[in-house]
């Protein structure tokens, strides 16, 4: 069991202007940030993130929709990370989602849900990797 996890806040809500309320959030739930930046993906870094997904019926609506606008990426540590963090972002699908989760506060559909959120400790470590370097993680 590892104590980080790794997260997006997603182009639909930096648009809708909760990123701010989002990372409030976080830090509320007793997650430190261990790291943190706004960026854009371009699609190819978007289709490379998301690779695991290649297969899948909503790839490219989802490269695409990742790489339509700034996102906020972020490494945060807290024990027992990825599963406390996914349970306070909620189910994939907002309508699914528990009151008073994340995407049930700010997502709008299954394809835009407002934040991204590591499945396993294994992933948690290759995409925080992806975005930050060594020096960029405290
Ligand atoms: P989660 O992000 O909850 O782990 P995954 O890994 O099944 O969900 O899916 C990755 C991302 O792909 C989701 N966050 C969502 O944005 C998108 N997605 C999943 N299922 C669909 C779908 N049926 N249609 C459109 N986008 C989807």
């Amino acid at each position: 069991m590892s104590n980080r996890t790794f997260t997006m806040i997603k182009p639909d809500a930096m648009r809708n202007g909760h990123a701010g309320a989002i990372i409030d959030r976080f830090i509320k739930e007793g997650f430190r940030i261990v790291a943190l930046k706004q960026t854009k993906l371009s699609t190819e870094k978007a289709g490379e993130f998301y690779a695991v997904h290649k297969e899948r019926p909503f790839y490219g609506e989802l490269v695409e929709f990742m790489s339509s606008g700034v996102i906020i990426a972020a490494i945060l540590e807290k024990e027992n990370a990825v599963a406390a963090f996914r349970e306070l972002i909620g189910a994939t699908n907002p309508a699914q989602a528990a009151e008073g989760t994340i995407r049930k506060m700010y997502a709008t559909s299954l394809g835009e849900n407002a934040v991204h959120g590591s499945d396993s400790d294994e992933n948690a470590k290759i995409e925080g990797d992806f975005f930050f370097s060594g020096l960029e993680q405290f």
